[in-house]
Formats: structure tokens, C-alpha cells, sequence
């Protein structure tokens, strides 16, 4: 195999400081094996954008490569077509999508940018992989520019059911572009049979069987490679200094009282004001859990100039202060909400200091803090995981406790199930999870998705 060339839309970091993420570790190791490098934005914006300067650095093996974007890029592309059309649409929320044909225009013309900016870095023999929704057009691009390169491509969130795609202005001319690709992986087997099922209905292509489609002679693979964590590495962190450091901390301030814990970015699709209901059913149901039950929740802020997330940061300020204001004694809070960050060791120490795992998104393409709550705990006293059952990872986690989580009830019950529950049923489901997560690992993803594409060369 040549050279991997790694697009996506922010490039790193190719060190581990303590942020970086299985998918970035995975994206290294798949790099290191061939060389290469990884391409995308700055995350800078400057007047020349897309026509400046090119930001490179080289490590031994991988070469970051980087342009900026100018200020309308930023609106229409980014924060325009991406994240107020696609992510909602994506996440099947049509009610908050907005649809401005400047987004759309934005985004081809960045797409065509960057494919225009990468296109004389590229070798013969290289092997290309795209990253996730900022990109769907982007292969499309380098093929009219006479790329005849294998290119991968790979969807981090969900891909909807056609009946709520077809709602997308140009949804065909997008998807039809997407099919410039050679090889489209999804996180879900849902996710890709969505894809296909739109590919045949709105654009009559052929399903030919094994996720191989042909739509007017041109062959694509689309097929479900579910992502995976550093199990090994992040269930080690816990044990590190500065993770056992906060867990004792943790452990005193909740002197023998049980911790439910949330990671989520602020993300109207991870559902957090119906997470926050369905804890203070839990308090009005089951009332023993008063005083002995805590909510922490860490909750990192993202894209917070859009309109749709001040929105849901206001209503989850509101709710948390309610459900306080309600519940709390002299030396209980219910909820303890932080939009702080913390590196990924503290953030293994929490895992392992909660008994249960509340991962609860409306729609979610994987959710890696499902899988990293399991890696993250103790064989002996292991912790249990309340998943919802739109999160992809549901669909290999069957042993958490799955739950609706439009539900408060529902919700509140599966709490009371994990909080509940005995040792060994905790340990018998644990295992199972944990053995899975160790098999099918993010290096183990990044190699599969790399050894498929090489087989359907065009
Ligand atoms: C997209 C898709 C898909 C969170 N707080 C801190 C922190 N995090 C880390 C978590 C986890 C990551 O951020 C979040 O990943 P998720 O998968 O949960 O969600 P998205 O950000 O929406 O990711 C998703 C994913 O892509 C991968 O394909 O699973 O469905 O939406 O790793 O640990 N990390 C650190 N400090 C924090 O405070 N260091």
C-alpha cells in the first residue's frame, strides 16, 4: 500500500497531551504504518482562506497540512451548512435544519478548495480517507480533477432513514456526489442499510448484496464499521497518578453515596434536558435515592454562537436550578453540572468513581462515552451502563441496560435497575462488553476500513 492521505476537518493532534481521542490515536497508528498525511483546516480564519498560505509540519512520518478558511467560508460552510443543515438533519432533527441556498454554495465551494489544494500534494499510489459531514462532496471534487486514487470515506454521525433525507434541498445531487467515493463506512448497519435504501429509491441505483451498490455502472461499497476506543490504554488510565489523585477526592466528597455520571457535549442531540427529567423521576419514584444519588455532569460547550445551542444551554441552566432548588439538602446536591474540561485520565478516574454510566443522546452516530464508561472499570465492582437505545453503540452493547430516552419513566427505571443491581449480574454483563471493546478496537476499525477500500480499487 502507498501513502494514507487523512482528510478531515480538524487535523490531530498526533501526540497524546492527555486530549487526544481514539479516533486521532487510531488515525496515528494508521498513518505511522505507511507514512502520509492529514489534511484539513486550521481552524484559523484569515482574509486569503482557502487561497493562503499552506500551514505544514513534519514529524517523522506524518505531515499535518493545514489551510485557513475566510469569514464567509466560516459562516456558510461550517457554521452554516454543516452544522445548521446536515448535523441537524443527520440527527433527524428537520425542525431545527435551516436551509439557505448560500450554505449549500459555501460548502461545495470549500469542498472544491480544499480538493483543489490537496490535489498537487498527492502521489499516484496513495490511498485517501475522508472524515464525516464536512466532506460528503469532496471525492466528487478530486475526481474532476482526474484523481484516480482508491478514496475511503467515513461518516461519524448517523445517516437518517430517506424519508427524512429526501427533505434536504438537493439531497440527490449530494448523495450522488458522495458516490465518487469507492468505499463509505457508517457506525451502524441501520446507517448503512439508510444509505443504500436511498441510493436505490431516490436515485434507482441497484443493491447488488454485501453493502455493494451500482447505480448507471458505477460500483460503490457502503457497509458498517462500527468505531472503537483504546480500550487497553484508557481502561490503564484510572491507575495514573493524577486520575487516582481525583478519584480519592471524588470518593470522600461522596462519602459511600452512589454517582451517576454524563459526558456530553452541549449538543441539542444528546439529550440532556430529557437525561435531567428522567433524574428528578427517578427522585419522585423511587424516593430512597434522595440524599444517596448524585448527577455529575460534565458537559463541555460547542458551537456556542449557533442560535440552537444558546437556546439549550438556557433551558438546561433553567431545569438543572429547578430540579436543585427542589430536591437538595445541607449536604446533598442532585446535580452537579461542569462545562469545564478535564484530560482523559481525570476523566477515567470519574468513570470509575460512578456506579452508573448515563449515556442518553436522542440520536447519536456511535457515542464513545459509552464505550470508554466500560473500558474505564474495575473487573471486580464494575459499574453499569444506562444506554439509549438511538445511540449507535447500542447496537453492540446489548448488555447495558438500553433505554428509551424520550421516556423520563423508562429512564428513571433503568436507573433504578443499575442502581440496584447485584454484583455478579454487573460483572457478568461488564465482561461481555469489555472483551468486545478489546477486539474490536479503534486500531482494529482503522485497519478494516483500510483493508477494504484496497480491494474494491477502482
Ligand atoms: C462524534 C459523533 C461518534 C468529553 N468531555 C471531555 C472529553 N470528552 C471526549 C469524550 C469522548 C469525546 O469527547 C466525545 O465523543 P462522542 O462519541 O461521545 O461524541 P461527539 O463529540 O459528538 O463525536 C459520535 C464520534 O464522533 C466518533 O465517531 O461516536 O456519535 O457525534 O471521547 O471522552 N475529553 C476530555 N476532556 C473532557 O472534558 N479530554
Amino acid at each position: 500500500m502507498g501513502r494514507l492521505v487523512v482528510v478531515s476537518n480538524r487535523v490531530g493532534p498526533l501526540k497524546d497531551t492527555g486530549r487526544a481521542g481514539g479516533l486521532a490515536v487510531a488515525l496515528v497508528d494508521a498513518l505511522t504504518q505507511t507514512g502520509g498525511i492529514w489534511f484539513g483546516w486550521s481552524g484559523d480564519i484569515s482574509e486569503e482562506g482557502t487561497f493562503g498560505q499552506l500551514k505544514t509540519q513534519k514529524t517523522r512520518k506524518i505531515q499535518m497540512i493545514q489551510l485557513d478558511l475566510t469569514q464567509a467560508d466560516y459562516d456558510d460552510f461550517y457554521a452554516g451548512y454543516a452544522n445548521r443543515t446536515l448535523w441537524p438533519i443527520l440527527h433527524y432533527r428537520l425542525d431545527l435544519a435551516v436551509f439557505d441556498r448560500r450554505y449549500e454554495q459555501g460548502y461545495r465551494h470549500v469542498n472544491d478548495r480544499f480538493a483543489t489544494r490537496l490535489r498537487p500534494q498527492l502521489k499516484d499510489d496513495d490511498v485517501i480517507w475522508v472524515h464525516d459531514y464536512h466532506f460528503l462532496t469532496f471525492a466528487a471534487n478530486l475526481r474532476a480533477m482526474d484523481v484516480n486514487n482508491p478514496i475511503a470515506f467515513f461518516l461519524h454521525i448517523p445517516f437518517p432513514a430517506p424519508e427524512v433525507l429526501a427533505a434536504l434541498p438537493n439531497a440527490g445531487s449530494i448523495v450522488r456526489a458522495m458516490l465518487a467515493y469507492d468505499l463509505i463506512g457508517f457506525q451502524t448497519e441501520r446507517d448503512a442499510d439508510n444509505f443504500r435504501r436511498f441510493v436505490v429509491e431516490e436515485l434507482g441505483g441497484n443493491d447488488l448484496g454485501e453493502g455493494r451498490l451500482d447505480v448507471d455502472g458505477r460500483q460503490v461499497v457502503a457497509r458498517a464499521y462500527p468505531i472503537g476506543i483504546d480500550a487497553e490504554a484508557f481502561s490503564k488510565f484510572p491507575m495514573a497518578p493524577d486520575a487516582r489523585k481525583n478519584i480519592s477526592r471524588l470518593e470522600r466528597l461522596l462519602g459511600g453515596r452512589q454517582q451517576i455520571i454524563g459526558v456530553d457535549r452541549i449538543d441539542y442531540s444528546k439529550g440532556l434536558p430529557e437525561r435531567f427529567r428522567a433524574f428528578e423521576r427517578l427522585l419522585e419514584d423511587y424516593p430512597e435515592n434522595r440524599g444517596r444519588v448524585a448527577l455529575m455532569q460534565v458537559a463541555p460547550p460547542s458551537r456556542a454562537e449557533l442560535d440552537a445551542y444558546i437556546d439549550i444551554r438556557r433551558e438546561l441552566d433553567e431545569l438543572i436550578g429547578h430540579i436543585n432548588g427542589r430536591f437538595a439538602d445541607l449536604d446533598w446536591t442532585p446535580i452537579r453540572f461542569m462545562t469545564r474540561s478535564f484530560t482523559r485520565r481525570v476523566l477515567a478516574g470519574i468513570y470509575r468513581a460512578s456506579r452508573v454510566g448515563l449515556v442518553t443522546p436522542l440520536r447519536d452516530g456511535m457515542n464513545l462515552v459509552a464505550k470508554e464508561y466500560i473500558a474505564a472499570q474495575r473487573a471486580e465492582d464494575p459499574g453499569v451502563l444506562v444506554l439509549s437505545r438511538f445511540a449507535g453503540a447500542a447496537e453492540g452493547m446489548k448488555e447495558a441496560v438500553i433505554v428509551n430516552p424520550h421516556s423520563a419513566e423508562e429512564v428513571a427505571a433503568g436507573l433504578q435497575t443499575a442502581i440496584t443491581m447485584p454484583l455478579e449480574e454487573r460483572r457478568d454483563r461488564w465482561q461481555i462488553m469489555f472483551d468486545r471493546l478489546c477486539r474490536e478496537d479503534a486500531i482494529a476499525w482503522s485497519r478494516s476500513i483500510m483493508e477494504d477500500v484496497a480491494k474494491v480499487r477502482r
